[in-house]
């Protein structure tokens, strides 16, 4: 999982409602780029090279987990559904919406359809005045100079004049954010650990993942099932005890709250399926005794995906020892931990159908899943 880099955009409008057309870019960025860090003034401008109506001009950083590239497409995208028409000619013309990439982190890119940073920028005043309003301190990583200097040094000397409206930065506040300890759940290949990785960056949480990677009985268990089970169940549950233990009690400052892409109790619910009767039964006294020694999260997340998309999943990720595991091994899974998510009384619980959702490369489906956690009632089917 990518973690997120700071693009700068530019936004511009020079027909119809243009302070609508940037409010409404500025929303659409939020629910398809990244989360909105910081918008500029807006400002007005006579047309830049070109004889037209005057712009509105601002600009806005973007989290983005995206490639520029990606971002790219996606702000065509948007200038597409604003309306924009491309007209054949090499000319500037008026336009509802035009969205540049300014700056991304420090990238240089130079392909036929994408030049970062923007070639013109050091050149318009539109363009730096706005900038420097959100990021006056950036270093041009070709020029090697802040945006206040290019600024200061720049030869466009039209006069740009600032609006009174402002353009409102799109947030939601989530109230999962209260929480102190949430576990992310769900079959082998579900989105577990990109999930808990996403939430624990946009909202500054403390990221527990498990350490299965480590575990040197996992590909010996999927060459031989009835040899490895109880080592690998065991190993398994002194390491995740080994790791709650330590990490959640250990309070960190810095973060607002915890979150996990695994809980404790998968041990048993995986023990029960891949042991014998007997060696269940040892194992679960020692399971238990260990179990009330462990915090409880505040919240319980499953995310439920269907057979099919496991195992594409799987696929795609492509851990050697996982390549042979069978539709029905998965689905017991499944079974297993609806089980023991209908016998908890305790413990808030979110089932989460992600089954018809991409949330990793599709970020309204990844807001969506925000809001279905946020929800006050469980989702339909339970
Ligand atoms: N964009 C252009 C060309 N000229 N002039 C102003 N004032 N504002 C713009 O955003 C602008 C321009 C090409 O994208
Ligand atoms: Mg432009
Ligand atoms: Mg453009």
């Amino acid at each position: 999982m990518n973690s997120p880099k700071l693009v700068h955009i530019a936004l511009g409008s020079n027909v119809g409602e243009r302070f609508l057309f940037l409010q409404n870019a500025v929303d659409r960025l939020f629910e398809e780029v990244g989360e909105v860090k910081d918008i500029s003034k807006v400002y007005e401008t006579p047309a830049w090279g070109f004889n037209g109506n005057s712009f509105l001009n601002a600009c806005v950083t973007v989290a983005t987990r995206f490639s520029s590239e990606e971002v790219l497409q996606k702000l065509l995208q948007i200038e597409t559904e604003a309306g924009r028409s491309r007209k054949g000619s090499g000319n500037y013309q008026n336009r509802t919406l035009d969205l540049d990439i300014l700056l991304f982190e420090d990238e240089v890119v130079e392909t036929k359809n994408l030049k970062i940073p923007h070639p013109e920028m050091q050149n318009r005043k539109f363009v730096l005045q706005p900038l420097q309003d959100i990021a006056g301190k950036e270093v041009h990583p070709l020029l090697k100079k802040t945006i206040a200097e290019l600024l200061e040094q720049t030869n466009d000397k039209t006069e740009i004049n600032q609006i009174s409206e402002e353009l409102k930065l799109p947030q939601k506040n989530y109230s999962f954010k209260n929480y102190n300890y949430i576990a992310v759940e769900g079959n082998i290949g579900a989105g577990k650990t990109s999930f808990s990785t996403m939430i624990s960056q946009d909202f500054n949480a403390k990221l527990i993942l498990e350490r299965f990677k480590d575990n040197p009985f996992l590909p010996k268990f999927y060459e031989d099932k009835e040899r490895y089970a109880f080592s690998l169940e065991m190993s398994f549950l002194a390491d995740r005890y080994q790791q709650l233990s330590d990490d959640i009690s250990q309070y960190d400052l810095f973060k607002d709250f915890v979150i996990s892409d695994y809980d404790v109790f998968k041990s048993l619910i995986f023990a029960k399926i891949t042991l014998q009767e007997d060696e269940y039964s040892l194992y679960n006294k020692l399971f238990h005794l260990m179990y009330k020694e462990l915090v409880k999260p505040e919240l319980y997340i499953y995310l439920y995906q269907n057979t099919d998309r496991l195992l594409e999943n799987i696929k795609k990720r492509g851990r050697d020892y996982e390549q042979n595991i069978q539709p029905e091994y998965l689905m017991e899974i499944n079974k297993s931990y609806l089980s023991f998510i209908k016998s908890q009384t305790g413990m808030k619980v979110q089932i989460i159908d992600i089954s018809n959702k991409d949330f990793v490369n599709n970020r309204k489906d990844y807001l969506a899943l925000l809001e279905e956690i946020d929800s006050p009632y469980p989702p339909k089917g339970e």
